[in-house]
């Protein structure tokens, strides 16, 4: 996609003058745009983000660039901010104040605007930090709950998912990344692919040269293309997630697409396990299989919840799958797919954040560099255990106690 005419990468001048031209954003800041503050705080991998401050309110500016943002020769539509904006407005009235609010999308210069959260901490640098905030996890299974059951079949008529899906399955250059860097690059030699200790490159080996392994992430990659049951945040990992200890927001939902449920919940379980070998204090540890656990306990009883009380019918109406024995029989069905699903994305978010293109910053708090390689390893190793071993890691309880023996501290 070309960027239209008027598109041009804005600077701190340039976002002043925007957002003096948006009336009601201009009021949330207060004063004269002259007195606005515009500090840069790009993070991720893909935008460029900012914080705009005035004497009365602050916001958070984003604009897409026609590149990735860590590497401009690697080149990239513009349209991810729409999917990000169209993803805030569909999942808003489902997850109440568990997102940002959404402000102001511009067309034109793929401009997003959202509420501010200068007051949170992306949750890994807080959990990088030592932070220990027992509300996230659990909350996270609310989000994920909320913006998948409700925008699925079990909630809307099949001609509203089937016009969502319709919308989001334009967002092709995102699920091109996730497809190439989460299910496909690591599994062979690719340029994009690296990783720090030559420590791992046996495990690598043994990684690609296991049937069993290639089998199940050639069936997640299937799953991911062609199981659209909900909208998902695409992106669910620990850097996509900012918090108080008392409040938490999902945030940057540009790779929004329909696909398995599974997948979000398995990016973050996977980014869980990520901070689990990379934490050397056992207490940690132990907390954080506390918030996997919480995590999935909360997503999946306020999952069947909204199922079931979605499926109560009107008096005097007989609804087949509302009573009986078929209704827990599907149910069962369906969040057993989901959990098979969460361990089997958990297991390859894990390996592409050690391998693949593009790595988390987890381990970097680790001082000597063979106990960082150790920790890596650990990590992959367990993924590559979980993946190859998904007939003996069927439930939750499962992959905490494989996690826990894989625990090389
Ligand atoms: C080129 S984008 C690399 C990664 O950054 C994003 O946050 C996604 O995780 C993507 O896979
Ligand atoms: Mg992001």
């Amino acid at each position: 996609m070309e960027p239209t005419p008027a598109y041009r990468t804005l600077d701190a001048t340039a976002i002043r003058a925007l957002i003096a031209s948006l009336p009601t954003i201009a009021a949330r800041l207060g004063g004269a745009s002259a007195q606005w503050q515009v500090r840069e705080v790009s993070d991720g991998n893909l935008n460029n983000v900012f914080l705009v401050g005035g004497p009365s309110g602050e916001v958070c500016f984003k604009q897409s660039l026609p590149h990735v943002r860590v590497d401009p020769s690697w080149k990239m539509p513009l349209d991810r901010t729409f999917f990000e904006a169209e993803w805030l407005r569909a999942i808003q009235p489902l997850t109440g104040g568990l997102t940002t609010e959404f402000l102001h999308y511009d067309p034109d210069l793929y401009v997003l605007i959202v509420e501010s959260l200068s007051g949170h901490t992306v949750l890994r640098t807080a959990l990088m930090q030592g932070a220990h905030w027992p509300g996230v996890a659990p909350r996270i299974g609310m989000f994920v709950a909320h913006a998948t059951f409700g925008t699925s079949l079990l909630a809307r008529p099949f001609e509203d998912v089937f016009t969502a899906r319709r919308l989001f399955a334009a967002n092709l250059a995102l699920t091109r990344i996730t497809l190439d860097l989460v299910l496909d690059d690591p599994y062979r030699d690719h340029p994009r692919n690296h990783w720090h200790d030559p420590a791992l490159t046996p495990i690598v080996l043994d990684i690609r040269s296991s049937a069993a392994t290639l089998l199940a992430v050639e069936n997640l990659r299937r799953r991911f293309l062609s199981q659209p049951q909900a909208l998902l945040h695409g992106d669910l990992h620990t850097g996509s997630i900012m918090s108080t200890a008392d409040d938490t927001r999902v945030i940057d939902g540009e790779f929004a697409v329909y696909g398995p449920i599974g997948f979000d919940c398995g990016m973050f379980v996977g980014n869980l396990v990520l901070h689990y070998f990379a934490t050397p204090d056992r207490a940690a540890r132990q907390a954080t299989l506390h918030d996997i656990a919480a995590f999935w306990h909360r997503f999946h009883d306020e999952f069947l919840a909204l199922w079931i009380s979605h499926d109560t019918p009107p008096p005097g109406t007989l609804h087949p799958l509302a009573y009986g024995p078929a209704a827990d029989v599907a149910r069962q069905r369906f969040m057993d797919e989901i959990m098979a699903d969460t361990i089997g994305f958990a297991g390859v978010e894990i390996i592409r954040r050690i391998i693949g293109y593009a790595h988390t910053a987890d381990f970097d708090t680790i001082a000597a560099s063979h106990q960082r390689a150790t920790c890596r390893a650990g990590a992959l190793g367990f993924a590559y255990y979980v993946l190859e071993h998904l007939d003996q890691v069927r439930t939750m309880a499962d992959f905490l106690r494989h996690l826990a023996e894989h625990d090389g501290t």
